[in-house]
């Protein structure tokens, strides 16, 4: 039985083209991740998460693979990339990849074979079906926007893409499809790699009658009826034959399928990604529109998969942001007011809660949104297809931009800020996206200089995961939960506890500690604050400073 090492793992996520650029083409590389190695073993990290660098025409920024087996030019050669995992490895660091199998480019060289006729031997690779009366096969939508469905002329049929038209979707049902792609992810494994983030996984199965959908036309591809049987089998061929980590990233699940997805008996995932909490700035379930977050609905969110996670003997991957979602700080902070207080507070809460905690680059120093003001520093296939969409919607420019400016994807893809130096120090070219105007004041050498920093808080949290095993192994216990500031819980593990508060707003707050807590009970420490001068022992009435957190061990 492989251990569950990851429990007390922390991840990062890279996005190698905006982590550090080494040639001056204005893109990030695998030299340049290399050259960030013992920065990344100081903040503590124990696996890295690489963002796809497969070789790709980059209309999703690697997420439309068109060769599963060689590096995309502008990030290196192969030879990098053995080196980038031997150097990790080398400072007790792992290495996991990010792996797409529920779509390909329309470039990789299945599509262009399966495209070519209709009796080609790879035509049942991808999703191909006859079009109704000149419409498409059905009324589903690109979570880009649009049809799913994309007429190909060459053979008068119409394939699947549930994203954009050059991502297009793989026929699971398919037996020589999931053999193909069990023996790329050995030919990755067998290369020193630790484990799998597996993109959209919850999507390969789909409903084999393709019906209308009489919903938001996005429903019949989420956890379809052999989603279950593709992911046991991937664990029984592949994942079992190694001591690695697999991580799901699951759009629009069910906390019942997630418990289903990790439960170790299962015998499918390690832990997965789930994106309700971050659906809570969404008003009806809308994206494309301007709005603060749901503070009660992310509390409740994100009890629920708490509590239920932890009882189905689930585990969650905990995360605030990753390279699809605008930066944690502006979204959930106050990154005018208490950028350090506010980014702190949300490490405390995120790391204590259960499950493996990720850091998306450059959120250890509390990197921003860019607040671009022109649809010319967009670079994200989804804002771009946005912006088309709702200005033929009739909406005007300047309303779209400010939409864009809290939602785009482009938030946490602007180049890592490394120090004050042009362009953040990422390259000594052009970037290929614009480098966030405050680098000057937010960046890894100036957090470094800084005993106060954020960078030194995650480094304290991540510590901490490894030494107070009531982090990983205590249980879920919503406290405070009606009050409007608040987002409190109790972690129990037999005769201890952690007790965490924290203030998500700068109104002070002066209030009573749970009756229950009984703190006379217990020799108590202070794990970790995000004000110096915090209370060293909770008192019956706890007073809250401005995006105050505070965790108290109690044993
Ligand atoms: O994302 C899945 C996905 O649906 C996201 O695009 C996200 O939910 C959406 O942008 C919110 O509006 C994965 C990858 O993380 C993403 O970068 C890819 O674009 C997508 O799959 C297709 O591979």
């Amino acid at each position: 039985m492989a251990t569950e090492w990851w429990k007390k793992a922390v991840v990062y996520q890279i996005y190698p083209k905006s982590f550090n650029d080494t040639t001056g083409n204005g893109t990030g590389d695998l030299q340049g991740i290399i050259k960030k190695l013992d920065y990344l073993k100081k903040l503590g990290v124990d696996v890295l998460w690489l963002t796809p660098i497969y070789k790709s025409p980059q209309r999703d920024n690697g997420y439309d693979i068109s060769d599963y087996y060689s590096i995309h030019e502008d990030y290196g050669t192969m030879e990098d990339f053995d080196l980038l995992v031997a150097e990790a490895h080398k400072r007790g660091m792992k290495i996991i990849m990010d792996i797409v199998i529920n779509h390909t480019s329309t470039e990789h060289e299945w599509f262009k074979q399966a495209r070519s006729s209709r009796d080609n031997p790879y035509r049942d690779f991808y999703i191909w079906k006859d079009g109704k009366n000149g419409e498409p096969p059905t009324n589903w939508e690109s979570k880009f926007g649009g049809s799913a469905w994309a007429y190909d002329e060459i053979t008068g049929q119409y394939y699947l893409h549930l994203f954009d038209v050059t991502q297009a979707d793989l026929n699971w049902e398919n037996e020589k499809l999931r053999e193909a792609l069990y023996e790329m992810m050995h030919f990755w494994l067998k290369k020193g790699v630790d484990g799998f983030r597996l993109d959209v996984i919850n999507l390969i199965s789909k409903d084999q009658q393709f019906p209308q959908d009489d919903s938001d036309g996005r429903k019949f591809y989420t956890d379809g009826p052999r989603i279950h049987e593709f992911l046991h089998e991937m664990n029984e061929q592949v994942f079992s034959k190694y001591d690695i980590m697999t991580v799901g990233e699951m759009s629009s699940t069910s906390i019942d399928n997630c418990i289903r997805y990790t439960n170790p008996d299962q015998e499918e995932l390690n832990m997965t990604f789930s994106f309700h909490h971050l659906k809570v700035d969404y008003p009806n379930g809308d994206k494309w529109t301007k709005a603060d977050f749901d503070f009660q609905a992310l509390k409740e969110i994100l009890s629920n998969w708490q509590v239920e996670m932890n009882e189905g003997g689930g585990w969650n991957a905990l995360f605030w942001c990753n390279h699809d979602q605008p930066r944690a700080v502006s979204r959930f902070g106050d990154e005018v007011n208490y950028h350090k207080e506010s980014a702190k507070m949300l490490a405390t809460t995120l790391h204590l809660m259960q499950g493996t905690p990720y850091i998306y680059q450059g959120e250890e120093f509390g990197m921003t949104n860019p607040n671009f003001n022109s649809i010319d520093e967009y670079r994200d296939v989804e804002s771009l297809n946005m912006f088309q969409i709702l200005k033929n919607r009739g909406m005007n420019e300047q309303e779209i931009i400010e939409i864009l400016k809290q939602k785009s994807r482009d938030n946490s893809r602007t180049p890592v800020q490394w120090d004050p130096s042009v362009n953040a120090g990422f390259t000594c070219g052009t970037p290929w996206i614009a480098t966030s105007a405050n680098y000057k004041e937010i960046n890894a050498e100036t957090a470094l200089e800084d005993a106060d920093s954020i960078f030194y808080h995650y480094q304290k949290l991540i510590q901490l995961r490894k030494e107070v095993d009531v982090i990983t192994e205590g249980d879920f216990e919503w406290i405070l939960a009606q009050d409007p500031e608040i987002f409190a819980f109790i972690r129990n593990c037999g005769s201890e506890k952690l007790v965490v508060i924290s203030n998500f707003y700068s109104k002070e707050k002066r209030l009573p500690l749970p009756s229950h807590l009984n703190v006379d009970d217990y020799q108590c420490e202070m794990l970790i604050s995000n004000y110096e001068d915090s209370p060293a022992q909770p008192a019956e009435e706890i007073v809250l400073r401005p995006y105050e957190s505070i965790a108290y061990h109690l044993k």
